[in-house]
């Protein structure tokens, strides 16, 4: 089985994004993000439509992600697309491809003129532009094959999660849900190892132990699924605290964060105050988002949260202030 390339859509409220996913692949599950598949070329779209209200779901898909594509409709930036730039660039980790959006509902030279503006505003942002930005015409079908291909290029080459445990099974789990006669379905992506049928895995933070009864790929029944590989794995028992947030790992790499910890490797967000004094914010980490308190200073950053947490190596940390105006405040890249 190929690896899935995902892409999530960050755009700003009627950006086009809904419409784009839908050209994009065919609708699938949908809750507080809604998925659309391409299953002959193992591609996934991400509609975070609860954004901008919501900034959580969004974040919490952008490490499942291999490409991120931002949207610009034909109008001034607004605070959330540049919100959605300010991630775009912080991220480095995953490519991001500038997608021109509703080209037709404005005369060329307006067009030229927004995008004269855009550019210019976003200049600095050098990760936006490490490709070149794309034109799409929704109603131009070939518009749409050329973006997905691009899609599917780009997205192959973004190097997958890295550690230095790598054969061990992590799967981020994004939705779960019962199913009858068969028992929980969850749906998520192998981020490290295979995941095979008949294995046992732990699932955390909940302490699960569970046992993979099957494995479906794109629809597809498979025995077993690769690192990059979207799956669906049907689940012995019902289980109800495996949802979005848990990880099903192989053998327990992680460690558990209690109270208080001190890292050296915070990338703070464009535009984002220094946290001088401890605050309160939220922290995303895989798919799992949980409360915490936070002071800053440079690339120091001191954590403190209410109760432990499991803490994959290598997989960052993203921090949002959700009651700030750029609600991105940092990243946090976790080493061992
Ligand atoms: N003319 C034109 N209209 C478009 C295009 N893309 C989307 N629309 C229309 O613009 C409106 C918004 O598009 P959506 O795809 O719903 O955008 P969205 O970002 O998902 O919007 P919200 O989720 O409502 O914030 C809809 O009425 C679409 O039919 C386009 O390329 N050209
Ligand atoms: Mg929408």
């Amino acid at each position: 089985m190929p690896r899935t390339i995902i892409s999530e859509l960050l755009g700003t409220s009627q950006s086009g994004r809904t419409t784009l996913a839908s050209k994009l692949g065919k609708k699938g599950t949908s809750s507080d993000v809604t998925l659309y598949n391409h299953q002959k070329k193992s591609l996934t779209i991400i509609d975070p439509h609860k954004y901008p209200q919501n900034i959580i779901p969004l974040v919490q898909f952008l490490e499942m992600s291999d490409v991120n594509l931002l949207l610009l409709p034909p109008n001034p930036i607004d605070k959330f697309t540049a919100e959605l730039s300010i991630i775009g660039n912080t991220y480095t980790q995953k490519p991001v491809l500038i997608v021109q959006t509703m080209k037709d509902k404005v005369t060329n030279i307006e067009l030229e003129h927004y995008w004269a503006e855009n550019r210019k505003k976003l200049h600095s942002f050098k990760h936006l532009f490490e490709y070149p930005p794309i034109q799409v015409d929704q109603n131009d079908g070939n518009s749409i094959t050329i973006l997905r291909e691009k899609i599917l290029e780009i997205g192959s080459n973004t190097p997958l999660y890295n550690s230095d445990d790598d054969e061990d099974a992590i799967i981020l789990v994004d939705h779960a849900f019962p199913v009858k006669g068969v028992g929980t379905v969850v749906l998520g992506k192998v981020i490290s190892g295979t995941v095979r049928k008949g294995m046992n895995l732990l699932s955390l933070p909940h302490k699960t132990n569970l046992v993979i009864r099957s494995i479906q790929v794109q629809d597809v029944d498979v025995k077993e699924a690769n690192k990059g590989t979207r799956v669906g794995l049907a689940i012995k028992g019902q289980f109800t605290n495996i949802r979005r947030g848990e990880f099903l790992i192989g053998k327990n790499i992680a460690y558990e964060l209690t109270q208080e910890l001190e890292v050296e490797n915070y990338k703070q967000a464009p535009f984002t105050k220094e946290i001088n004094e401890l605050k309160q914010v939220h922290l995303v980490h895989g798919t799992n988002d949980f409360p915490a308190k936070v002071k800053s200073e440079g690339n120091k950053v001191f954590l403190k949260i209410d109760k432990p947490v499991p803490i994959i190596p290598q997989l960052p940390i993203f921090v949002l202030d959700l009651g700030g105006k750029q609600r991105f405040n940092g990243i946090i890249e976790v080493k061992d």
